[in-house]
């Protein structure tokens, strides 16, 4: 038996090294991005309307991310899945104007990726800032394909943004975007690459091929859902085309592909006659179902699944974990976490954290303001700001909630108190527990305003 004991050196010598070769890896990344999807809107949660096979089938294939959380809006949104940071600190603040333009310093995890020898791509909709240092090419990107601003007026034949060049693209936008993303991943194909899709559908405008809305005739929905089907059809199958892409070059083994969205449901869809899945709220709030969003993560070489990943996770934890699987050193500063070892072992030690999340439209953030502090049980919410009730838009915009969401005519006045949820068991948000529990609120209050006194910094002249 002595005789063979070199052998058997020799063979855990050389599986070590197959281990630390594969940790070495460095597998492809791509991160697709629906734009206003919501938890409900997919098959594979309960929606008996929709046609999702292809986002459906890659949810049973993948890690699902039950619990996984985004900002209420477009921009807050994609800065923090490029930085890893929450969005005040990157100066977005909303969703126009100035507000959108992310500081050219921020660390992207283009560049991070691009900085070890990852080709990068973008195609679809950036709305970081369109110009000069603030453009995706800028921002690490090799290739972009992106449009203006906050959304495109013309879904066929659009006017894109070509590496910074205009340019107009025959066909459908969510078309050209995947065909792009396509053609990227077939001449990057041997070398690692990060393609990141950010989707414009299915945000309004609601223009769709007709025969893709079609599809619902029968449903009698109304026509402005019946278009988001389309759209929803239109993301599906184009998701189905890229993966294919990457089954018959044989790389999705080494790919980690990752599936989400950037918010809730927009209320554009009236009236809503749209599946929720059992959530409250829409775009723009943040009830769940205009934070809480679908999210699929699968990387055959990199952990197991089908699985279920119900910890509390959110667009900040992206890069970290994308990093982390390319075996690349964490960036500083930022305030998310890896879910690669959650991803590797779904009951993996994982210590409780609190998340923030706020937008209140606006070119500044201000204190108090539609904001929640999110844990794994409990969840504060002040869905308005402390003097809603002398801004119109505000009291408009809570009043059109309250009306489609079926819950009766809640005064804004109502809105002015903080509410307490506890968000594990009642993730409908049915239940106030704030006068239960007042010194959970009051703990969680001064939690909030310690986080945004640091990440809201920059704008020192804030109310107080
Ligand atoms: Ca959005």
């Amino acid at each position: 038996m002595k005789m063979f004991a070199p052998l058997f050196l020799l063979l855990a010598v050389l599986s070590a090294v197959c281990a630390d070769s594969a940790t070495a890896s460095k597998p492809n990344i791509v991160l697709v991005l629906a734009d206003d999807l919501g938890y409900g809107d997919l098959g594979c949660h309960g929606n008996r309307q929709v046609k999702t096979p292809h986002l459906d089938a890659f949810a049973h294939e993948a890690v699902e991310l039950t619990n996984f959380h985004v900002s209420p809006v477009c921009s807050p949104t994609r800065a923090s899945l490029m930085t890893g940071r929450y969005n005040f600190r990157t100066g977005v603040c909303d969703v126009f104007g100035k507000a959108t333009v992310m500081d050219s310093s921020e660390v992207t995890v283009a560049e991070a990726l691009k900085q070890a020898g990852y080709a990068t791509g973008i195609f679809g909709k950036w709305h970081l800032g369109d110009d000069g240092e603030h453009a995706p090419n800028a921002q690490g990107f090799d290739e972009s394909l992106v449009h203006r601003g906050p959304a495109m007026r013309k879904y066929f034949d659009p006017d894109l943004l070509h590496n910074g060049t205009p340019v107009k693209r025959t066909g459908y936008c969510m078309d050209i975007f995947t065909d792009a993303a396509i053609e990227f991943v077939k001449k990057n194909r041997a070398k690692p690459f990060f393609v990141y899709l950010p989707a414009n559908l299915i945000h309004t405008p609601l223009q769709v091929a007709s025969e893709l809305a079609a599809e619902f005739d029968a449903l009698g929905l109304s026509d402005n859902t019946q278009k988001i089907h389309g759209m929803i059809r239109s993301v599906d199958n184009n998701f189905g085309k890229l993966r294919a892409t990457l089954k018959e070059l044989e790389l999705e083994g080494d790919t980690l592909l990752i599936f989400t969205s950037d918010n809730g449901p927009c209320s554009g869809s009236k009236p809503v006659d749209r599946h929720m899945a059992g959530l409250h709220g829409l775009k723009g709030t943040v009830y769940e179902n205009g934070i809480r969003v679908p999210c699929f993560m699968r990387w055959p070489m990199g952990f197991k699944s089908p699985a279920k990943l119900t910890r509390l996770a959110a667009h900040i934890d992206a890069m970290p974990t994308i990093l982390e699987a390319c075996g690349l050193p964490a960036a500083p500063k930022v305030d998310g976490r890896s879910l690669l070892p959650l991803l590797r072992n779904p009951s993996a030690q994982w210590p409780d954290r609190r998340l923030f999340f706020q937008w209140d439209s606006g070119q500044q953030p201000r204190r108090g303001h539609a904001f929640t502090v999110l844990t794994e049980k409990w969840k504060l919410v002040q869905p308005c700001g402390m003097d809603a009730p002398n801004q119109q838009h505000i009291r408009d915009r809570y009043a059109e909630l309250c009306r489609l969401q079926g819950r009766g005519e809640r005064s804004i006045e109502g809105a002015l108190r903080y509410e307490l949820y506890d968000i594990a068991a009642d993730p409908g948000e049915t239940k106030d527990l704030a006068g239960k529990h007042p010194d959970i609120v009051e703990q969680m209050k001064t939690e909030y305003n310690r986080w945004f006194t640091e990440v809201a910094a920059r704008w020192q002249t804030e109310p107080k």
